[in-house]
């Protein structure tokens, strides 16, 4: 009762009346009277006054527990889930992993197994294709009954997760004829993979390389790679963890061109930095310190403005949304497995707890409309990825799970301070945010009240999803 209810598309005061795990009705204010004898009638009436009551946040970009450079991210679902829940996100989608010459439905199967009974938050799957094949390719159509509505392929990474341009025409093709969405990472692997091995030749060796191997002309060539096959076959293209201003720009282009084709960036492309963050030193860590700061696509220069231009983006609705890429990696035993060769740094940050938050801080700064951040952070996540009506909106018939913020709150990000993930250090250490996550409601109950967390390890359930409802 008593707050402002934002969506994509205004605000209003409101109250929110909550049947079991449904949104029934949102009402005007006052329609539920605080201090009167509602126990019977109501049962819980939370006050919400002065306070944004928002659709939860749904971060469609997460990898617990992925495999990678021979470790894992150290999130297990249930400690990022419930890391999620405390930020006020509270639907995820994470990556189930199909191996070259695994079954797709064998990887499915094990990251359905990962997952189940552990989530504290409602979670959906993309499904990872690492082996585009006549087995993987026949085996696509069957995922949309599974919910499974989306798959990934890497232009990076070659020996890995890599597909060349003849798998991901015939992946495309597939993803024409059933309306599944095609997410691309947009890197060109091979080309990457020279440039890291030369720097590494020549002694440079530290984290700051990584960021200089990954150059921008490598995302721009796959994002309009990508963008063309794409054309081609009529696909549906999401392109994930855009970072360059010029992979924005083709982005462009072929909307404007009529092209169903989108992007995400994430909360690491729009605050840090290659000078100020993959280059930075510390007392503890020496130049390893940017190890902190190893992701893909990397950091980019702060003085090429990429940073600015996403937020750019973000309001011009060059890029529809953003997702945090989260995939936390330790510093020991993990990042430093790349001491000496930034190319054996796992990929990864951290940032699921931080997503709304970081977001909202770019209403205060101007960046973007309180609206826009409804919109970027869960309305359009839930539309892309087919789960709009259940979920990124608040409304009658909606899943009930809705975050109060107070933007008078404020929120001291650190690893001392606010920090669950299951991680050694923080990516965001020192950021400050003027406002605060409340009180978080996941299918109608409270699982974080002011800091604390009432929900339990299996609250969250599999989400079927269905087909993109964001196609032009
Ligand atoms: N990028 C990352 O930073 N981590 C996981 C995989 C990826 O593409
Ligand atoms: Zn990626
Ligand atoms: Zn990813």
């Amino acid at each position: 009762t008593g707050g402002t209810v934002v969506s994509a598309t205004g605000r209003v005061a409101a109250d929110v009346l909550v049947d079991g795990e449904t949104v029934v009705a949102v009402l005007a204010p006052g329609s539920i009277v605080l201090g009167h004898d509602l126990a019977a009638s109501v049962g819980t009436v939370i006050d919400a006054t002065g306070k944004y009551v928002i659709p939860g946040g749904i971060d469609a970009h997460t990898h617990m527990q992925l495999p990678f450079g021979g470790t894992s991210a150290s999130d297990t679902f249930e400690t990022g889930t419930r890391a999620a829940a405390w930020g006020g996100t509270t639907t995820i989608v994470d990556f189930a992993v199909q191996r070259q010459g695994e079954r797709v439905e064998d990887g499915l199967a094990h990251w359905h197994e990962l997952a189940a009974g552990e989530c504290a938050v409602d979670y959906g799957f993309h499904q990872i294709i690492g082996g585009v094949d006549e087995h993987s390719l026949a085996a696509l159509p069957t995922l949309i009954d599974e919910g499974i509505t989306s798959f990934k392929m890497f232009m990076a990474y070659p020996g890995v997760f890599y597909a060349d341009d003849a798998q991901i025409l015939k992946a495309m093709q597939v993803s024409a004829d059933t309306g599944l969405l095609t997410m691309m990472h947009a890197e060109n692997g091979p080309v990457i993979d020279v440039l890291a091995e030369q720097l590494v030749k020549a002694g440079n060796t530290d984290p700051y390389f990584h960021g200089k191997a990954r150059v921008w002309q490598a995302e721009e060539e796959a994002t309009h790679r990508a963008i063309m096959l794409s054309h081609i076959t009529g696909a549906p293209l999401y392109v994930v963890h855009v970072s360059a201003k010029q992979a924005v720009e083709q982005l462009a282009v072929a909307r404007d061109r009529g092209q169903n084709v989108f992007g995400e960036t994430c909360p690491q492309y729009l605050y840090l930095s290659l000078e100020e963050h993959l280059g930075a030193r510390s007392e503890e860590w020496g130049s390893f310190e940017g190890a902190k700061y190893v992701c893909s696509t990397p950091l980019r220069s702060r003085a090429e403005g990429h940073q600015d231009h996403m937020w750019q983006a973000l309001r011009t609705n060059d890029l529809q949304m953003v997702s945090t890429d989260h995939c936390p990696f330790c510093m020991k035993d993990q990042k430093e497995l790349g001491r000496g060769d930034f190319r054996a740094i796992p990929n990864g940050i951290g940032s699921v707890e931080h997503r709304m938050d970081l977001m909202y801080q770019g209403v205060v700064t101007g960046e973007i409309t309180l609206e826009r951040w409804v919109e970027l952070t869960s309305t359009t996540p839930a539309r892309m990825f087919g789960m709009y009506g259940k979920k990124g909106v608040i409304a009658p018939g909606a899943d009930a799970d809705i975050v109060i913020y107070d933007p008078n709150g404020h929120t001291s990000i650190g690893y001392d301070k606010t920090h669950h993930m299951n991680m050694d250090h923080s990516a965001w250490e020192g950021y400050e945010i003027d406002g605060h996550v409340d009180t978080v409601i996941s299918r109608g109950k409270v699982i974080v009240d002011d800091g604390a967390y009432l929900g339990r390890k299996g609250d969250g359930r599999f989400v079927k999803r269905g087909l993109s409802q964001y196609l032009i």
